[in-house]
């Protein structure tokens, strides 16, 4: 992976996490969230207690996969199966299983319908939009509904820290700001699509409330 981010490679690793018969890649979804934790930090320190707990979250993910069942987690969907068949999952409260492969993703999941919300807000936003706006109302809609008030807090103290749209953009590595709003409309059907993926896989085996 290299330092620079790439927005377009973040939608290449997305793409590629897809496999023929819709399945996902974990593999793949997590190099996604490699390329967007190397942006995160590319924002400054302020994000860096975010992207500790997404790296760690990587880690569980990665250990599962290298592990000596790495097999039954190539796919989120064999995972899933794997982990429930063999009773790998704490259901109502964490015990013996605190960290599952499965509460692990859905903690990812759930921060990808952020990241689909706030790149669609970036993606149709106006010269003059705030990207700290942006982000805030994306996280009200989505991953703060399952965050204690004193990570709400904490994010919201984060989110003054973000840069201004135009930096943003440039951060992003992708050309000029018609060429990134572009490449956001291609890659967001792609993260939607892995999303809706894995909500209904999860919604299916009442998954979604994983302690
Ligand atoms: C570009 C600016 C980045 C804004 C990020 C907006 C999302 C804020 C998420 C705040 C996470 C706070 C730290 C850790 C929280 C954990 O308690 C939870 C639940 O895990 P558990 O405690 O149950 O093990 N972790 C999460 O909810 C995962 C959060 C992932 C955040 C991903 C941000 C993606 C950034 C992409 C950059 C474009």
């Amino acid at each position: 992976m290299a330092d620079t981010f790439s927005l377009q490679r973040v939608l290449e690793t997305f793409r590629s996490s897809l496999s023929e018969n819709k399945e996902v890649y974990i593999k793949y979804y997590i190099s996604g969230w490699k390329e967007l934790v190397s942006f995160m930090n590319s924002l400054g320190n302020v994000f860096s207690f975010i992207s500790k707990d997404v790296v760690c979250k990587i880690q569980i993910l990665e250990n599962f996969l290298s592990g000596e069942n790495g097999s039954h987690y190539v796919t989120i969907q064999s995972m899933v199966k794997y982990e429930l068949e063999n009773d790998l999952v704490d259901l109502t409260k964490r015990s013996s299983h605190p960290e599952s492969g499965c509460r692990t993703l859905l903690r990812l999941h759930r921060a990808l319908r952020w990241l689909e919300l706030f790149l669609e807000k970036l993606r149709t936003s106006s010269e003059d939009s705030k990207t700290s706006v942006m982000c805030s109302d994306a996280y009200n809609e989505s991953l703060a509904h399952h965050h204690p008030w004193l990570i709400r807090k904490a994010v919201g103290v984060a989110f003054c820290a973000l840069p201004g749209r135009n930096t943003f953009f440039d951060v992003m590595n992708a050309g000029d700001h018609t060429q990134v709003v572009a490449l956001l409309g291609e890659s967001l059907p792609l993260i939607s699509e892995v999303y809706q993926i894995t909500e209904d896989l999860y919604a299916k085996n009442n998954l979604l409330e994983l302690p």
